[in-house]
């Protein structure tokens, strides 16, 4: 036992005495006690759970102001999906395109982009890191995925959001794809973007919509978004670790 630990017995001991008439001689009986060693599981539960509340759930990535922007965006991995249905909606401007919400929802539906941009926007400007050693400040607007999880309403057993992306990694039919916790999920900078620097997003950036994952490197912030999938755990897609580049070796948890 740390002494941490015996602290923290010792002052449930008394507070267990004290509210019970109990007399308690020492903690070695009380850590015996089903009830007590509950009491004390929960406890901590709670204090894991007030530290991610300040800490890490909602801490911001840092915003920049306008002088900030890079003049140049660039552009990384794919740049214009090998994929024939995706050039069909860049044909029609996107009206053809749904973005579909789906997995452990209790009211799974589809989007088209006039709806997500008629629902509240968040604007941002904000860094993106890329692991190849660039970096690019760039302004998105778009909605945060807070909004739509409110509208299809996660599962309690959804642990991970899935972002399924429309580009083709190779030629057997494996899909650019990525996963973040609800942390992540729920955090207000997490943006499915629809603009970056005051124009509609580019292709070479996402088009019609890229998620922003402003607390972790870039090859979390998936582009081309087809599908959103709430799910428990992610082991059945793609080689099972999360993402695309996760499966072959990048850290899933890719925090700057
Ligand atoms: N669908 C899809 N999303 C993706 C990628 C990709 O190749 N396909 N590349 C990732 C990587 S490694 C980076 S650095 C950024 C690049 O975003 P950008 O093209 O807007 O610069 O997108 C990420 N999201
Ligand atoms: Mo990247």
């Amino acid at each position: 036992m740390t002494r941490h630990d015996d602290t923290r017995r010792r002052f449930f001991g008394r507070a267990l005495a004290a509210g019970s008439g109990l007399l308690l001689t020492g903690c070695d009986q009380l850590s015996q006690n089903a009830w007590f060693t509950r009491v004390l599981g929960s406890a901590e539960k709670l204090t894991q759970g007030t530290q991610r509340l300040l800490l890490s759930r909602k801490s911001m990535a840092q915003e920049f102001s306008e002088a900030d922007i890079s003049p140049q965006f660039r552009s990384n991995g794919t740049s214009n999906p090998n994929n024939p249905l995706y050039q069909t909606w860049v044909a029609s401007g996107f009206a053809d395109y749904r973005l579909q919400v789906d997995g452990l929802v209790a009211r799974p539906r589809a989007y088209t982009l006039d709806e997500l941009k008629a629902l509240p926007s968040r604007t941002q400007i904000t860094r993106h890191d890329c692991v190849e050693g660039w970096s690019a400040i760039g302004k998105w607007k778009g909605v945060s995925l807070s909004h739509l999880l409110a509208q299809v309403e996660p599962h309690p057993q959804a642990n991970y959001v899935v972002f399924h992306c429309a580009d083709p990694m190779n030629g057997q039919g494996s899909h650019y794809y990525e996963s973040i916790d609800m942390d992540d999920a729920w955090h207000v900078q997490t943006v499915l973007a629809y603009d970056l620097n005051d124009a509609p997003l580019p292709v070479k950036n996402g088009a019609p919509i890229r998620v922003r994952v402003e607390r972790q490197l870039g090859y979390k912030s998936a582009k081309y978004l087809t599908r959103i999938e709430l799910v428990e755990r992610f082991d059945h897609i793609g080689k099972g670790r999360g993402g695309y580049w996760e499966d072959r070796g990048y850290e899933w948890y890719a925090g700057i």
